[in-house]
């Protein structure tokens, strides 16, 4: 079988992916897919032990999961351009970019994601994320992003991939919670500004708002769906 990337681009985990393949010019040689029998069903936890999306479906049936592993996998396994860097040290910086995003930014934005799709949050907790946790992730990011024109160099890597899936929220979260503006990490603020009106960045944004007015029924009608 074909192999099944299931998820939706309103995640920032499963956009990564589409953001990589997109880098490839792989986009079509994937199936995308929504969970099947839905998500939190008996088949999720089957193919994801958490029940969180993404996870990728191989030509074997068996799952794969994590979204760096299943960039980093469909990376060698399609056709196209690898976006990993060939050079040890730009790989390793590379390979930096994506764990303080994944562990120190995510965990730190978290809470206000929550929040934004029906949770609550404490103004504390909010406080917390907004003044220390996130800007202390932005600095430690600015230890690794470089000054050409993508995170790495001047050609798009996993790095981009990585940050342009959670920076679209970032900036689209801003205004609601008051988040801070790039002003105070010059180096993320340049690479943005270099970077945020580039196709590959606005091809990603359409991916996200439409996912994004489907699971919110937004389009309902016009899709004639409303699940
Ligand atoms: N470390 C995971 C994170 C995946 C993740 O947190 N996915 C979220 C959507 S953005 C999810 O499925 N959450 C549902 C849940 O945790 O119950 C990855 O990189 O794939």
């Amino acid at each position: 079988m074909t192999m099944q990337l299931c998820g939706a681009s309103v995640s920032p985990f499963f956009e990564r992916i589409l953001i990589t393949l997109d880098m490839k010019g792989a986009l079509e040689q994937i199936n995308l897919a929504p969970v099947p029998d839905g998500f939190k069903s008996e088949a999720h936890f089957e193919y994801h032990p958490m029940g969180k999306i993404p996870f990728l479906i191989k030509e074997d049936g068996s799952s794969l999961t994590e979204s760096q592993v299943i960039a980093e996998y469909l990376d060698r396994k399609l056709g196209g351009p690898s976006v990993m860097p060939t050079d040890i040290e730009a790989h390793a910086q590379a390979q930096a970019i994506t764990r303080v995003m994944d562990l120190y930014y995510f965990a730190a934005i978290h809470p206000i994601g929550g929040a934004a799709f029906g949770g609550e949050i404490s103004d504390e907790a909010l406080e917390k994320a907004r003044d220390e946790d996130i800007p202390a992730a932005f600095t430690y990011l600015e230890k690794y992003l470089g000054r050409g024109k993508c995170a790495v160099g001047d050609d798009w890597t996993i790095a981009d991939a990585a940050l342009i899936s959670q920076l679209y929220w970032y900036n689209a979260l801003a205004p609601r919670f008051g988040l801070k503006d790039f002003s105070d990490h010059p180096k993320l603020e340049a690479y943005w500004e270099n970077i945020k009106d580039t196709e590959l960045v606005l091809r990603s944004f359409e991916r996200v708002k439409k996912s994004y007015d489907e699971i919110t029924g937004s389009d309902a009608e016009t899709q004639g769906d409303t699940e």
